[in-house]
């Protein structure tokens, strides 16, 4: 069976959602919604997620399941092995909120509707908007930093991948795409590279989507 996927190329969220299909071996196929043309906002694709944001993910003869952390949690769930959280629940909560300081309290501040408010409406210009972004992206790091300074890695929850990993890394990739100096969080740079290393992070990486700007 081939899952459909609908994503874009720079989507951090589609990111986690094409890292967890890797690890789990499943067979996926990307649709890409150019989210720089405004494709998200057609209503052919509003059909398919009213918020009119990817990604969405559409098994054959089921209706499309939207939200890459409930997608994650769905992949989890439906086809548990590799396990992308741990075996205790205490553990698993503990992942779960690593997750969600990039997924609920981060990158919501930073998708292409929120930059597009600020520019339009508030009329920031983009030197201030490009601090709104680093300031949202320091805060989580800052946090992040502080709670995996002391792991014996070499991922965030042990010796196997996670949802935080993936999260983590989705993140990570994006900031560094923005530009921004990463320097100051040697912690979350180890696991991310670490990450990167394995093959399923690696092929899931936005610059090796279709559409991706050629590498210079
Ligand atoms: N919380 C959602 C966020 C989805 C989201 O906003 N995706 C971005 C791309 S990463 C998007 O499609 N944005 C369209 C827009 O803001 O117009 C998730 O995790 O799936």
């Amino acid at each position: 069976m081939t899952l459909h996927l609908y994503g874009f190329w720079r989507s951090l969220a589609t990111f986690r959602v094409r890292i967890a299909l890797n690890l789990k071996g499943l067979d996926y196929r990307e649709q890409m919604i150019d989210l720089f043309g405004g494709d998200q906002h057609e209503a052919s694709f509003r059909a398919i997620n009213p918020m009119g944001a990817v990604p969405a993910l559409v098994e054959p003869g089921h209706p499309p399941l939207t939200q890459s952390m409930a997608i994650l949690e769905y992949l989890e769930e439906v086809y548990p092995d590799p396990p992308l959280l741990p075996a205790s629940a205490r553990a698993r909560a503990h992942v779960r909120a690593l997750a969600m300081i990039t997924v609920a309290d981060t990158h919501p501040l930073m998708v292409p509707r929120v930059r597009g408010y600020l520019a339009d409406v508030l009329s920031l210009d983009e030197p201030t908007r490009n601090a709104w972004l680093e300031h949202w992206s320091r805060s989580a790091f800052l946090a992040l930093e502080q709670q995996l300074a002391g792991v014996p890695g070499p991922f965030c929850a042990g010796s196997s991948p996670t949802i935080a990993d993936i999260c983590l890394v989705a993140q990570m990739v994006g900031a560094r795409l923005t530009g921004f100096d990463m320097s100051a969080f040697p912690a979350c740079n180890r696991i991310v590279d670490h990450c990167l290393q394995l093959d399923a992070f690696a092929r899931a990486h936005p610059l090796r989507q279709r559409g991706a700007p050629a590498p210079k």
